[in-house]
């Protein structure tokens, strides 16, 4: 894999030299400024100047926070069940371990928090916060901005018109890969060839793939219309997919900064900052200068922010976008589509196995003696065994699992549809939450307990499991019986299940977040991306 990306950067570079050695250097680039009539872009208005800064300021913390969600599992693969030793590229220069349990928890690394946001370890429910408040605003400023540019001339800027544009790209390209640096054309009219593809590709490519790849990631989308991520192949090629993108996007902001600087900076600012065709004034490089400075000192108010407000982000971010996707992604019920085939050949586990003497006593002894409680506020509270779970009904279903982490797994799950318990114990008309709690305890001590909506868990394929991939639950992954929400993410699907309630709120329990990882570590509420 690495040799591919290694051939795609050196196989240009090598043709521009040959081309350069054996023929020499193609006729420096059309420069001849066409005579501009009023239908031609003539510097940059306002919003154009506005609406490029904005996009650089929210582009660092899109990139800077997904660095920081990438290393909770630093790894990337092109198939779905995440198989250890499969990944293309992995930052952490860990092999997962063949003699020893090894959670993906444990796997996760630390980032530099000079680089993620807000980094260190086990920090991905603030990262996430940033990336997804930031996301909103970034395609609004995006959409913003492409709407104004057909509204005026400037598309002319970007807009390749002629197929030319690749011949002509090509010619640019060897000059600069030759180091004989054209003549440049008077960006504040038009760009040369190969600037205007690049722009054009930054914006009409890499943004919305950055996006489309980001959707296919989440549950709610994935589970309902399973096409969509095989667009991209499947759900972690297109997290490779993402991870490429922002690659391609910071190669493409280190040579555009080094192009704005080689090729008159000061020119070059002014025009960009202020709109003006000048290389006397130095205010547009002052000012640009100024607009970094002040984003790079939004990163540190940033930084601190998450660390010492993560609440007020996560309940940002809750206002936002956790309302957003209520409204929306919520709604989409689960469909059943993966086959026998295609159940992962291994499937990540994460947890800390439940260490109480309870437990443990009715591990060793099967689980016979195991009761679930089921209370709150119902009508008809219950206590069921194993067996008497087994005879109100079973379902089978084969699903992909999506870890908050960014890995994913897809195994067959069977057990009792959620919608079963309900008809048994009858919730009061009040209870809309149902809590799970965890005879396991959570990263930061306690007992791991979450929460679902009641309607989430009258989706199809809701189930309280006994079984993975036709055989007894495994005790790593949740025996005697775990959660399957899955419209949600895995943080959801509570494992060692010790008790159900109903309830009018999740406002009670915990440190009030609803649910454990919510409470410790700043995770949304409702798990739909
Ligand atoms: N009790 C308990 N349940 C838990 C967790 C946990 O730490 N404790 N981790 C959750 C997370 S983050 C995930 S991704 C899934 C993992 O399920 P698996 O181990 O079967 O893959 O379990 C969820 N349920
Ligand atoms: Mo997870």
């Amino acid at each position: 894999m690495r040799v591919i990306f290694g051939l795609i950067i050196l196989v240009p570079i090598g043709a521009a030299w040959l081309q350069y050695t054996l023929i020499g250097l193609p006729a420096d680039p059309d420069l001849a400024i066409p005579t501009i009539t009023p239908a031609d872009p003539v510097g940059f208005p306002v919003w154009l100047s506005l609406s490029h800064w904005v996009n650089f300021f929210f582009l660092i913390l899109i990139i800077r926070s997904g660095l920081s969600i990438l290393v909770d599992h630093p790894r990337l693969y092109w198939n779905n069940g995440c198989t250890p030793g499969t990944d293309w590229i992995r930052f952490t220069s860990l092999k997962k371990p063949q003699d020893k349990s090894w959670t993906a928890k444990e796997d996760a690394r630390y980032i530099s928090p000079l680089v993620g946001l807000p980094g260190y370890r086990h920090t991905i429910g603030i990262a996430r916060a940033w990336h997804f408040l930031t996301v909103p605003f970034f395609v609004l400023n995006g959409l913003v901005f492409i709407i104004l540019l057909f509204c005026t001339h400037q598309w002319k800027r970007l807009i390749p018109v002629s197929w030319k544009i690749i011949p002509e790209s090509w010619r640019v390209f060897v000059h600069y890969a030759t180091f004989n640096i054209p003549t440049e054309p008077n960006g504040f009219y038009h760009y040369n060839a190969l600037q205007q593809l690049a722009y054009f590709g930054v914006v009409f490519i890499l943004a919305p793939l950055a996006m489309l790849t980001g959707m296919a990631m989440s549950p709610a989308i994935e589970n309902r219309f399973h096409w969509y991520p095989k667009i991209f192949g499947n759900r972690q090629s297109a997290r490779s997919i993402h991870f490429l993108v922002m690659i391609a996007y910071v190669v493409f902001i280190f040579i555009h900064v080094a192009m704005v600087a080689a090729t008159g900076l000061v020119r070059n600012m002014n025009h960009i900052v202020l709109g003006i065709d000048s290389s006397r004034h130095l205010s547009g490089l002052y000012i640009g200068i100024g607009i970094i400075l002040a984003t790079a000192a939004f990163c540190f108010l940033a930084h601190w922010l998450s660390w010492r407000k993560p609440r007020l982000l996560q309940h940002l971010d809750a206002s936002i976008n956790g309302n957003l996707w209520r409204i929306t992604l919520n709604h989409f019920k689960p469909n059943a589509y993966f086959k026998k085939k295609d159940i992962s050949p291994y499937f990540w586990a994460n947890g800390k196995i439940p260490s109480s003497e309870e437990w443990r006593k009715l591990a060793a002894n099967n689980f016979k003696d195991y009761k679930l409680r089921i209370g709150g506020l119902v009508n008809n509270p219950v206590e069921l065994s194993l067996e008497e779970l087994k005879n109100l009904g079973m379902q089978q279903n084969i699903t992909m699992h999506h870890c908050i982490q960014g890995w994913s797994g897809i195994a067959e799950w069977g057990g009792l549809p959620i919608s079963k318990i309900v008809e048994l114990v009858k919730p009061q008309a009040t209870a809309t939450t149902v809590v799970f709690y965890s005879f396991g305890e959570g990263l930061y001590g306690g007992f791991y307990y979450d929460t679902n909506t009641l309607d989430n868990c009258l989706k199809p394929q809701s189930i309280l499991a006994w079984e993975m991939n036709y055989e007894a639950l495994p005790p790593e992954h949740g025996a005697p019986l775990r959660l399957r929400v899955e419209n949600q993410l895995g943080y959801k699907m509570v494992k060692w299940i010790s008790s159900i309630e109903f309830l009018e709120t999740y406002k009670n329990i915990g440190k009030s977040q609803g649910g454990k990882n919510e409470d410790d570590e700043y995770f949304d509420l409702l798990a739909n991306t």
